[in-house]
């Protein structure tokens, strides 16, 4: 996520919120969960802003903003930068850290590793370390996976995915999520939703997403299989596809969603991921619970509030009737950028 250019650069706030962006994915890498959702929040506020915040004064005025973060939003509007991000760019192992966390299928923690044990490259890995298969296909098309794909190459990649599972089952439907859905230029990969009406567990498309899989690797279409579906309840498939005639790898996954669950996934997987977190924490605030599958009511906490029960379903299968129960206008996909 991030990086789409979909933030206005008319925005007078526009430099402050890069560098604060770039501080928040920072914090996000090592696991600072705390300081990466003030960032984020920080973000939102000054997105919304119309003058130009220059004082830590001015920007604790406004809503969600901590005097830590305002006096950051005060540097970077005196000297264009923050000494912290500097400091954190100039630490090699950070630097090589940051290199390995991009390899598809390395976690937060591994890449961590990796750097401390003084491994600087991506050649350092290959020659020294163990490597799961998806790390060796991920560091083989590094530059590829970190390449962003224009989004016509997206829709020509969708509908050539769209036909081949027309063929298989006229009455699955599929629909391009993610950043692709928001509107975005360039994407980072391509989601797809896969579903099928009057289907109520992923069980009902296993079959169908076998058949898909098997046909597009068979004309060549889908060059790795990734992450694939272990066991009933799985219903994800993640790998590698390509254009005919382009040789670039890009990431492909591929969700199964039952159709009584489809509104409710589609809010989820259009994210963005900020977007997501606001509309969950308003669930919160009526005591009801909003996930990939549904929007619940009556959620049972126990006393630390860890959750108790699942809910009573509100509504799961339509996007529109989520946004009506949880009160929320209705913000079409392109507007869903916090
Ligand atoms: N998502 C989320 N929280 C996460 C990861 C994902 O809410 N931590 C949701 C919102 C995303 C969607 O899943 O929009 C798809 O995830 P991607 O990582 O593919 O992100 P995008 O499609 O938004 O951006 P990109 O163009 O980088 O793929
Ligand atoms: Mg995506
Ligand atoms: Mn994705």
């Amino acid at each position: 996520t991030g990086g789409t250019g979909e933030t206005t650069s008319s925005n007078p706030n526009a430099r402050t919120i890069e560098v604060l962006q770039e501080m928040g994915d920072f914090y996000e890498q090592v696991k600072d969960q705390w300081r990466t959702r003030a960032y984020r929040m920080a973000i939102g506020t000054l997105k919304k802003t119309t003058d130009k915040i220059r004082t830590a004064d001015e920007a604790e005025e406004l809503p969600k903003i901590g005097k830590r973060i305002a006096l950051k939003i005060e540097e970077i509007a005196l000297t264009d930068g923050l000494r912290r991000l500097e400091f954190a760019k100039q630490d090699p192992t950070d630097r090589t850290r940051q290199i390995f966390l991009k390899i598809y299928g390395v976690g937060p923690s591994q890449g961590l590793k990796w750097a401390q044990q003084g491994y600087k490259t991506l050649e350092d890995l290959k020659a020294h370390v163990h490597l799961t298969a998806n790390q060796k296909i991920g560091i083989a098309h590094y530059n590829d996976f970190d390449t962003r794909i224009p989004r016509e190459e997206v829709t020509a990649l969708g509908d050539i995915v769209k036909q081949v599972a027309a063929g298989i089952d006229p009455d699955v439907e599929l629909t391009v999520g993610g950043s692709y859905r928001r509107g975005a230029a360039t994407l980072g990969d391509i989601d797809f939703l896969i579903t099928k009406p009057n289907t109520t567990t992923t069980i009902d498309l296993l079959t169908f997403l076998d058949d898909l899989v098997r046909h597009l690797t068979d004309t060549g279409f889908l060059v790795a299989a990734l992450a694939v579906p272990r066991g009933e309840s799985s219903s994800k498939w993640h790998g590698a596809c390509v254009l005919p005639g382009n040789p670039i790898w890009r990431r492909i996954d591929f969700l199964l969603v039952p159709a009584s669950q489809m509104g409710a996934a589609l809010l989820y997987f259009t994210g963005d991921d900020i977007f997501n977190r606001s509309m969950r924490f308003l669930a919160g605030t009526k005591g009801w619970r909003l996930n990939q599958r549904g929007l619940y009511k009556d959620v049972m906490r126990g006393p630390g509030r860890e959750k108790l029960s699942e809910g009573v379903l509100v509504e799961g299968a339509d996007e529109k009737r989520i946004f009506r129960a949880l009160g929320v206008p209705w913000r079409p996909p392109e507007q869903r950028i916090c």
